[in-house]
């Protein structure tokens, strides 16, 4: 598919699949350093936690999970890939700036589904807000199946405009039911998917098959107040800095400079 019909896409329905992104070597890689990440964040939950209901680790660029302390390159890789970079900046007309990294994996208690939402609900207490919010910033996912993932659901479209009745009631006054018009988008192990997290949206989490699919959330325009605050320590220490390549540097520079009087009001 060629970029116009990527924008395309992108535009009308708010999400792009790109089949076969990652090669089966590279995802046994990022999968064995995201899974030295989950090993770490699970064995930190208390025992009586640990069978669920969980979704998602998140922060896979903070240290504390790897007992080296290094980040593995696999993630920060990713996370600045100048191919994803630039195709984000072209569909959405923005440069992305890192937000922050989810891990989802299959459950390991019982099977729940996941409420329908958009994400910019998360930062606005109300409707006037959120609607302001959606009009000024986009949140981008970029994600990659490790293995095969069918459980996001969508409603297409969903992010250029406000709610319906109905989705209001479901998303923000806990109805039951789904929205009309939502879509699954089921993706192979090494397809990997771009969609708006304005757009409603929904996972479902189940016990089988085995899910691992790396998720990272970029932010293309917004202020600080339509943005949460990404942790410190999910920046790379000055000694990783030092041995990314340039343009990877670049990225992560900017993000630092973004969020350091943030950090400093929050320390
Ligand atoms: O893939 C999923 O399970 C849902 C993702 C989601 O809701 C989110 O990251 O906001």
């Amino acid at each position: 598919m060629d970029l116009r019909q990527l924008a395309y896409r992108w535009r009308t329905r708010g999400y792009v699949v790109l089949p076969r992104f990652m090669g089966w070597r590279d995802r046994v890689r990022l999968r064995a350093a995201c899974d030295r990440a989950e090993r770490a964040w699970r064995a930190g939950i208390p025992p009586d936690k640990r069978l669920g209901p969980l979704s998602n680790m998140a922060y896979l660029t903070s240290p504390r999970w790897y007992d080296d302390g290094r980040v593995p390159g696999e993630i920060l890789h990713f996370v600045a890939d100048r191919s994803v970079l630039d195709l984000i900046a072209a569909i959405t007309g923005g440069a992305p700036l890192f937000h922050n990294t989810q891990y989802f994996m299959e459950q390991r208690g019982a099977d729940w589904d996941g409420e329908w939402h958009r994400d910019s609900q998360f930062l606005a207490p109300d409707a006037v807000t959120e609607q302001r919010h959606i009009a000024e910033s986009t949140g981008v996912h970029f994600r990659v199946a490790l293995e095969d993932d069918p459980w996001l659901r969508i409603v297409p479209g969903s992010y250029r405009r406000w709610d319906t009745a109905q989705e209001w009631t479901i998303r923000r006054e806990k109805g039951n039911g789904d929205p009309d018009g939502a879509v699954s988008v089921p993706l192979k192990a090494g397809d990997a998917m771009l969609f708006h997290a304005w757009s409603i949206h929904q996972g479902l989490y189940r016990r089988e098959p085995e899910r691992r699919t790396f998720d990272v959330i970029y932010m293309t325009h917004g202020t600080a107040e339509q943005r949460a605050l990404t942790p410190r320590r999910c920046m790379p220490s000055e000694v990783r800095m030092a041995s990314l390549p340039r343009d990877v540097r670049a990225f992560y520079e900017r993000f630092a400079r973004t969020y350091r009087r943030a950090w400093s009001a929050s320390a």
